[in-house]
């Protein structure tokens, strides 16, 4: 078991587009034990591969109280069921400290496969619905401070900075 460093936010490499998934076997597996042992120690509720610097599509969560739901995406894709948006806090292990206020679909369906490659479809409402789109965004190489305006992300890019600064 390993645990994984995670990027941070403004490094160029949480913009690169995560390519396919096509190899299933123990490096994969491995992969995925390895993120869930980082998502929990850190701790949080999802980790896309991209965060890791692996540019595969895979991500990891966790949206249970008891921290005992583990779920797998390989290869996600999600349609919305229906128009309802919401506002939720949102943070993010790349941009560590900073939580704000994110508008997204609350109800989508969503199909992947699981780590042997078996394909699955679920529907995902509240939180995990959320933390579904955040992780596929960090798979295209997308991050919640692009939905906030331009100012107040250079303000988190710059206290981050000092931040790194303090933590030398
Ligand atoms: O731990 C996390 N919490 C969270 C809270 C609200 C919306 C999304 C998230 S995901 C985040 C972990 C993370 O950075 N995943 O990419
Ligand atoms: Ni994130």
């Amino acid at each position: 078991m390993a645990l994984l460093k995670v990027l941070e936010f403004p490094d160029a490499r949480l913009r690169t587009k995560a390519s396919p998934v096509t190899e299933f076997g123990p490096p994969l597996s491995g992969l995925v034990r390895d993120m869930f042992e980082t998502m929990y120690a850190a701790p949080g509720i999802g980790l896309a591969a991209t965060q890791v610097d692996v540019h595969q599509r895979l991500l990891v969560l966790d949206v249970s109280k008891n921290r005992d739901e583990p779920r797998v995406f390989v290869n996600p894709q999600f349609t919305l069921l229906d128009q309802e948006c919401a506002e939720n806090d949102e943070g993010c292990l790349s941009v560590p400290g900073f939580y704000e206020s994110v508008v997204r679909p609350q109800n989508i369906s969503v199909t992947a496969q699981n780590e042997h490659g078996e394909g699955f479809n679920l529907e995902a409402h509240g939180l995990m619905a959320v933390c579904i789109q955040h992780e596929i965004d960090h798979l295209n190489g997308k991050l919640f401070v692009d939905y906030l305006s331009s100012l107040k992300r250079e303000r988190i890019r710059q206290k981050l900075k000092k931040q790194r600064k303090l933590d030398a």
